[in-house]
């Protein structure tokens, strides 16, 4: 079953150097990439592949947008970083647009997804025991199974995956894990008085793709108010035009009491994240309380600005919406024994392998790699299909193509 991989001689020099000197977290597909542009990146004997996977979604703009690497250039001439120790003439500004952007009162920048999400719960806490009058440090965040919110040691202490949190005890407390799309079980663990927050994927990225039910969202939000608890949306993977609308929440109208964007939000440049909330919930958090060296540097600010206007300029959520359509439908219309599932909403997609063999998708990944696309498995069975958002539908066209190919040849 196993194919046999045969690598150039350059390519096998970054792997051995890999191997070698850098720390084995992570298994790629076998390929060395060096150039990027749109829906293409190249490896090092020129070959040029559609990339599905987009970064895990931090390059919804498409690698190495003009626009977004000329807002870098021209920022990295003048000024990158000032450490919120002074004012900067970016960071304003930033905070201006992001907020009107979203629509919320106030802005905390920060630089990974998982940083944000960190900030996220700490902000969460400060409004229970300043706000709401949660006996302090008795404070209950509600999270789902299955969640991925990133790798701190808070954050997988609420990971109900073995391969997330095995040996990286002792944990967090004050979570409260739930099924998924589980209006049920939600509204019961509602019923605890110190519950401060519901920490949410709109959609589970890292789980599979995994959509909720129609009205779960707007249900959810619902209860959450109800019982004067935060509803954090957790958008790092889903937002930014993913899914087909600006945020997935907006599928359901549902406006989180604190969102959490990353990754598309440099489109691919640098780290940049941030926490959007009101000022009731922004403003628990006095001078000193909280920070991070580079959180809402000049550059990340420049970049996002721009990041940001792309997203707008260019539809890309009406452009993710009708290529999801697509895409979707096209791949159905294989009737492909091997797809058990195709799910997915605008250009955040995955489709679950039937197949005899165990390890059926990481082996048709390596066929379509070998026909010119890229993508990656998630959790065994399940391949994402995540393009960037500006792909066009002949592209779609021809991605598909080159997954039914991938499909025979997987036999
Ligand atoms: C890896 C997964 C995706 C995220 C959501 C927070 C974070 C992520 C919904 C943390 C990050 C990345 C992490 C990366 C692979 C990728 C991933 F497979 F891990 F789960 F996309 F699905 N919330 N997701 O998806 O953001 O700190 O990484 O900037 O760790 O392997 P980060």
């Amino acid at each position: 079953m196993a194919s046999t991989i045969q690598l150039s001689d350059i390519s096998q020099h970054y792997l051995q150097l890999e191997e070698k000197y850098s720390a084995h977290n992570y298994h790629p597909l076998p390929v060395v990439l060096n150039r990027g542009e749109g829906v293409f990146v190249w490896d090092v004997d020129n070959k040029r592949y559609y990339d599905f996977l987009s970064g895990y979604s931090a390059v919804n703009q498409g690698h190495c947008h003009p626009a977004i690497v000329n807002a870098f250039t021209e920022q990295a001439k003048k000024l990158t970083l000032t450490s919120r120790a002074f004012h900067n003439d970016q960071f304003g500004e930033y905070a201006a647009f992001i907020t009107a952007y979203f629509g919320f009162d106030k802005v905390l920048p920060m630089n990974t997804g998982v940083e944000a999400v960190e900030t996220a719960i700490k902000l969460c806490r400060k409004w229970a025991y300043q706000v709401k009058g949660v006996e302090e440090n008795k404070a209950v965040i509600i999270v789902c199974a299955q969640n991925f919110h990133g790798r701190t040691s808070t954050v997988i202490s609420f990971s109900t995956d073995p391969s997330a949190y095995n040996n990286y005890g002792p944990f967090m407390p004050g979570f409260k894990v739930i099924p998924f799309d589980d209006l049920k079980a939600l509204e019961s663990a509602l019923q605890d008085k110190n519950t401060a927050g519901f920490l949410v994927e709109p959609i589970q990225g890292e789980a599979g793709v995994v959509v909720p039910s129609e009205g779960f969202l707007s249900k959810a939000k619902q209860y959450c108010a109800d019982a004067n608890v935060l509803f954090i949306a957790d958008e790092i993977q889903t937002g930014l035009c993913r899914t087909g609308k600006l945020l997935a929440c907006d599928h359901e109208n549902v406006k989180p009491d604190i969102l959490i964007l990353g990754k598309a939000l440099s489109g691919g440049m640098m780290p940049v994240s941030a926490v959007l909330a009101s000022n009731e919930i922004m403003l628990t958090i006095q001078p000193g309380e909280h920070g991070s060296t580079y959180g809402g540097n000049p550059l990340a600010c420049a970049v996002s600005i721009a990041a940001l206007k792309v997203l707008a300029d260019e539809n890309m959520s009406d452009n993710a919406q009708s290529m999801g359509d697509l895409l979707r439908t096209q791949l159905s219309n294989l009737n492909s024994p091997h797809i058990k599932e195709i799910r997915g909403r605008g250009l955040l997609n995955a489709i679950v392998i039937s197949h005899p063999s165990t390890d059926a998708a990481w082996e048709l990944c390596l066929h379509l790699k070998e026909n010119g696309l890229l993508a990656k498995p998630t959790h065994g069975d399940k391949i994402r299909f995540a393009p960037p958002l500006n792909i066009t539908s002949d592209q779609i066209k021809e991605c598909v193509a080159i997954i039914a190919k991938s499909l025979e040849n997987l036999g």
